[in-house]
């Protein structure tokens, strides 16, 4: 298959170079795109070193599958024009999410929902985290209403967010200095900040809402209640989400951990005497999103639960669940299999 990744040297596009290797994406040419100022930079892969090439949606016509890792502006222009030209089109960025003919898709939750489509809208890292665990609890127990509150990492705001919470924390610890701020809203190091994108006319901000839209269109569950805050913390890579659920049915904290243990997508790590439980140091690098710290809120008589995730960001936030996308679409799969439509 002739695999383009747009957006190759960012942070999940290069994520989504080293996922396509390690899960042997039946890649037969790989083509690697960026702004002309990278054109022409060789970038090892697991396919081989690759020359970057300036895009242009010409270039791209003859690609099978094409990973957007790009702004949603860059997304609304030329994703359309790849569709027309015969590209399957899996787009990381809002641009087309909510949109009522792109399926948004988390495959652990609605595969089937990716259908014929040839444009698929990858979710906001921080609800692809949050429903793989909320989906099957759905299932199990019924989910009246969800209360969630987010730990961040800096990557989820790029590569430049990576390197402004590294460059900022060694100019607090090597120099002395107080650390300043050009990505974040304020300086991130040693720091936390309640502030994630745009702050909208209901007073969330558009992050906190995305979880919502997000989720309630995956889940297939338009009323569902759900509230956000989303917090920026000193972290490189991996979000925090701290849950609570109230459920329709009881739901009991060893009841939850049996489902959550059967969930693909999910690991339990849960064993507080053995000091085990989610952390960003022991989610990065991971595929599954790991669940612990579960426990019965009795807020909710016997039907709340409390539970906390995390899930590294650029894994099963971004690239991952994109390439999962991709190895799901039927199109695809023909053409990989050389079967004829
Ligand atoms: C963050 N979750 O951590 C955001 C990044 O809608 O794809 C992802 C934004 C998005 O800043």
């Amino acid at each position: 298959m002739r695999v383009g990744v747009i957006g190759a040297t960012g942070a999940v596009g290069r994520e989504l170079v080293e996922v396509l290797g390690r899960r042997r994406f039946p890649v037969t040419k790989l083509r690697l795109f960026a702004s002309g100022r990278s054109a022409g930079t060789i970038m090892p892969t697991p396919f081989g070193d690759t020359v970057i090439e300036e895009f242009s949606q010409d270039a791209a016509r003859d690609l099978d599958l094409a990973l957007l890792a790009v702004s949603g502006d860059f997304a609304k222009k030329h994703a359309p024009g790849l569709v027309a030209a015969g590209v399957t089109v899996v787009d990381n960025s809002s641009a087309f999410r909510l949109e009522d003919d792109v399926p948004l898709v988390v495959p652990e939750v609605n595969a089937a929902a990716i259908g014929d489509a040839k444009l698929i809208a990858n979710p906001n890292c921080t609800t692809a985290i949050l429903v793989v665990a909320l989906a099957p609890l759905h299932a199990a127990f019924g989910i009246k209403r969800v209360i969630v509150s987010t730990y961040q990492a800096a990557s989820g705001a790029g590569a430049e967010g990576m390197v402004e919470l590294e460059r900022e924390t060694r100019r607090v610890l090597v120099d002395g200095e107080k650390a300043r701020n050009e990505v974040f809203a304020h300086p991130l190091a040693f720091n936390v900040i309640p502030h994630i994108d745009s702050f909208q006319p209901n007073a969330y901000t558009r992050e906190e809402m995305k979880v919502a839209w997000e989720s309630r269109k995956i889940m297939g569950l338009p009323d569902l209640l759900i509230s956000c805050t989303a917090v920026r913390i000193p972290t490189m890579r991996v979000h925090g989400e701290s849950v609570t659920i109230e459920t329709e049915r009881p739901v009991t904290a060893e009841a939850a951990r049996a489902v959550l243990r059967q969930a693909a997508g999910v690991k339990v790590l849960d064993d507080p005497a053995a000091l085990l439980y989610p952390m960003p140091l022991t989610a990065t690098g991971q595929d599954d999103v790991e669940a612990g710290r579960i426990r019965a809120n009795p807020v909710f008589g016997d039907c709340g639960l409390d539970f906390f995730l995390c899930g590294d960001q650029l894994l099963k936030g971004a690239a991952l669940n994109a390439v999962q996308i991709a190895e799901r679409v039927p199109a695809l799969t023909r053409t990989a299999l050389r079967v004829p439509a």
